[in-house]
């Protein structure tokens, strides 16, 4: 009998492509059709150890590279991911079951933030700052701080590892990058885009695994950031440990319990249009999805009825077919945990307005049946705050409406009781709601007259609260991949004190 010889895909480690010494593989999972697309090799504490070492190895010959000549490799990026668009968006959609149009916004986000940090080796980085003393000139200046230890989520698998590492590499820093388990082919594809730039070895270092993998990289003293987007749960454990670690430091995205106040003043179309947008999208699979629409008593019963019909009617289906608005979700857990917390909130008393969790097979396309299907749930509950379905992330379109009565301060009282801030949204023609809402609610991601998902590159992303600490993005992710150096240079030969102090030094004689 012949074997017919298996691809199994490597690891990307010091400039070479390696199996590592693991012996066990996985396989990347189509979500649409549960059939594997490709093996991969899974990485072990070993691996890690060894594209650690590579990393800090690398990491003093590329300090010592220029911000513009590091941008050129991240140039090279950029155009392959814009000239690579359609195929690339084609493989997100594959990998992860968002629909087409996501699979490529993934890739367009991602070559916004390479764009971003790319064009930034080009701006002004640190301060010149006045000093007391005339002679003096003081600067603050950026270092890079070595090793930095990627770990991204699969929902924007090639969006977010560019969040992570194009800022990263351009500040000078070495990467060590674990892939999200469920979308490894896009890791793959990444990881080959890096090798053509021809970037020195050990500088980019890509490990495929699973949380073990993930676990050794944060264990490692010779990384110094970890950034982490991902479950609040492992965002929580990788901010625990770092916590108390000395020159260690995290940025952590996690999820959120998101939401949108639907005022007595919204326009109604708006409100519906947002609402769908901010539960559906992404199969309601984006850390900004939202899973409560807390509306007032006075237009609560149009908002229901247009949002429910829209609700029963959105085309679940095919990710590679332009009509479908939800792809499936990404894998068995996920279908597991989403009907779990549909079963919470009706022990909870939630009054089911639309229960299309198990897709009726004549909405599943042929060919399609072992995909990881579900559709829109979405009830109505009275508020409590015990209720835990309106509390906790179920990371699906699993929706709750909310009726309230009163004013905005009522509404967003409601908003922020959760453990949660990532993002949320108030829809309203009146200025002064809008304002209160964008000064009291607790998210760090805050819109109006928008859905709660869509934000762009050049904002910094991440949430209050249990939802992250700090911001793996743009601007923000510099202060937590650079030190800060305070440099003051005399230009005197004499030494000149600030705050009056005297620079007298006077003997017993
Ligand atoms: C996520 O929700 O996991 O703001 C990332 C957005 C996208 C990124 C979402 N730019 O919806």
């Amino acid at each position: 009998m012949s074997q017919e010889a298996k691809t199994v895909y490597p690891h990307f480690i010091a400039g070479e492509w390696t199996d590592g010494d693991g012996t066990e593989t996985f396989e990347s999972i189509n979500p649409a059709t549960g059939e594997a697309i490709a093996t991969f090799q899974r990485g072990t504490p070993t691996d890690v150890e060894r594209a650690i070492a590579a990393a800090d190895e690398a990491f003093d010959t590329w300090r010592r590279l220029s911000y513009i000549d590091r941008a050129e490799y991240m140039w090279e990026i950029f155009h392959e991911l814009r000239d690579r668009e359609d195929e690339l968006g084609e493989i997100v959609s594959k990998e992860s079951g968002k629909e087409i149009s996501e699979g490529k916004a993934d890739v367009v986000e991602a070559w916004h933030m390479v764009e971003w940090a790319a064009g930034n080796a080009r701006h002004p980085h640190g301060d010149v700052v006045p000093s007391e003393i005339p002679e003096k000139d003081a600067y603050m200046r950026l270092k890079p701080r070595g090793v930095v230890g990627c770990i991204t989520p699969w929902n924007f698998p090639v969006a977010i590892p560019f969040w992570h590492m194009a800022v990263t590499l351009v500040e000078g820093n070495t990467v060590v990058w674990k892939p999200a388990e469920q979308t490894p082919w896009c890791g793959q594809v990444i990881a080959e885009m890096f090798e053509k730039t021809g970037i020195p070895d050990g500088v980019f270092n890509m490990v495929q695994g699973f949380g073990d993998a993930g676990a050794a990289i944060v264990d490692d003293e010779r990384v110094s950031t970890v950034l982490f987007t991902g479950s609040a749960e492992v965002g929580h454990g990788i901010g625990d440990k770092l916590g108390g670690q000395p020159g260690r430091e995290t940025s952590l995205e996690m999820g959120g319990k998101n939401a949108l106040v639907i005022t007595s003043n919204a326009d109604l179309d708006i409100a519906v249009h947002s609402a769908i947008m901010s539960s559906f999208k992404t199969t309601g699979q984006r850390c900004v999805s939202s899973e409560r629409l807390i509306v007032h008593t006075d237009v609560y019963d149009e908002f229901k009825e247009r949002f429910v019909e829209l609700a029963e009617n959105v085309a679940v289906g095919d990710p590679l077919d332009p009509n479908t608005f939800m792809g499936p979700v990404a894998d068995a857990q996920q279908v597991e945990k989403f009907h779990k917390y549909n079963e919470l909130a009706r022990t909870e008393g939630a009054n089911v307005l639309v229960d299309r969790a198990e897709l009726p097979p004549e909405e599943i396309p042929d060919g399609f049946e072992g995909g990881f299907w579900v559709g829109p749930f979405v009830y109505e509950i009275e508020y409590d705050p015990d209720l835990r379905c309106i509390k906790e992330e179920v990371f699906g379109p699993h929706v709750a409406l909310i009726e309230y009565i009163g004013d905005i301060e009522q509404a967003v009282d409601i908003h922020n009781d959760v453990q949660y801030g990532l993002a949320g949204s108030i829809i309203s023609d009146d200025y002064r709601e809008i304002n209160y809402y964008r000064d009291y609610g607790e998210v760090g991601l805050s819109y109006a007259n928008l859905p709660s998902i869509g934000a762009e590159v050049q904002l910094p992303f991440g949430g209050v609260k249990k939802s992250g600490k700090g911001s793996p993005t743009a601007r923000e992710v510099i202060e937590s991949v650079t030190e800060r150096t305070a440099f003051t240079l005399n230009n005197s030969r004499d030494i000149e004190m600030a705050q009056g102090l005297s620079a007298d030094i006077t003997t017993e004689d």
